[in-house]
């Protein structure tokens, strides 16, 4: 089976699940919310991971489709969670460039929000450094159309693009992921310590606050503890979860 014809059929047979990774606040060790991330279990490939189909998705324009299911099905989750007495949390959700750049974005996302009832505030798009290296001008209206829907917008994997810092202060950004690959050396390696701490500070200088990815051991929780970082995510605490088992660490948290 060809990957990309498999994927054209993906969303209409509900081959699609969604894992959720929890992210915790560092300083009271609470989960704060947690990350939407895809999985596709197809009846004869298996579980295609998705390095293996995001990247078509995105050459073909599939992505548009499977990202507004992945919108959808992530914002009606966490309400149900909110709704069922979890506490209120926030989902994030990964945005493709090609998501970004399609004319029916704000509508989409404005008319998921109102289906599901899912109070903006705790829907946070990720993003990626890749949206602001082009023509900044439509990025800019498209962000501020985003946030004056009330919605959190989010780097991801901060400090691994070519862009130049300056989007930083024109943008309405809430929040910086530090990328895993600097954190997983931070307890070793004097450069990407230098590089993890001044990505926290700059993030808090500009009023930002800022998630480490990747976290895998007590010594880098430590470490960014001691050194201020607000969130952390990573197998240190736990993998992405399918849904019934992350309500699992839900039930057991309260
Ligand atoms: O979950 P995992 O580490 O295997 O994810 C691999 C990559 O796929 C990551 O870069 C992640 O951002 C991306 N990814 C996972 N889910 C989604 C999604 O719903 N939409 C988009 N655009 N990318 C996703
Ligand atoms: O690109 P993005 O940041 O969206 O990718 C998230 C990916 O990182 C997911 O596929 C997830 O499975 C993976 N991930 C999450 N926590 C860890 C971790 O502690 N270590 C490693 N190596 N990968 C992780
Ligand atoms: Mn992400
Ligand atoms: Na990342």
């Amino acid at each position: 089976v060809r990957i990309e014809s498999a994927l054209r059929n993906a969303v209409e047979r509900d081959e699609f699940v969604l894992y959720y990774q929890p992210q915790l606040d560092i300083k009271t060790g609470k989960i704060v919310g947690m990350e939407a991330l895809i999985r596709w279990q197809h009846p004869e490939l298996g579980t295609v991971p998705p390095g293996r189909f995001i990247g078509i998705a995105e050459e073909t324009g599939m992505i548009v489709q499977i990202g507004a299911w992945v919108l959808r099905s992530a914002c009606a989750q966490n309400k149900a969670w909110q709704d069922a007495g979890y506490g209120k949390l926030r989902v994030a959700v990964n945005l493709s460039a090609r998501q970004f750049g399609a004319a029916d974005l704000i509508e989409n996302l404005a008319s998921v929000l109102e289906d599901t009832g899912l109070e903006p505030e705790y829907l946070e798009i990720e993003l990626t450094e890749s949206l602001f290296m082009s023509d900044i001008t439509p990025a800019v209206d498209l962000l501020h159309r985003m946030k004056a829907l009330g919605v959190n917008l989010s780097i991801d994997d901060f400090g691994t693009g070519y862009s130049s810092l300056s989007y930083l202060s024109r943008f309405p950004i809430d929040v910086l992921k530090i990328d895993r690959s600097f954190v997983a050396d931070i307890t070793r390696d004097a450069n990407d310590e230098a590089i993890v701490t001044s990505i926290i500070a700059l993030a808090h200088n500009l009023k930002l606050a800022v998630i480490a990815e990747g976290v895998e051991t007590s010594e880098q929780l430590d470490y960014l503890r001691r050194h201020g970082c607000d969130e952390m995510q990573g197998y240190y605490f736990s993998r992405p979860l399918p849904a019934r088992e992350f309500e699992q660490l839900l039930i057991e948290g309260r």
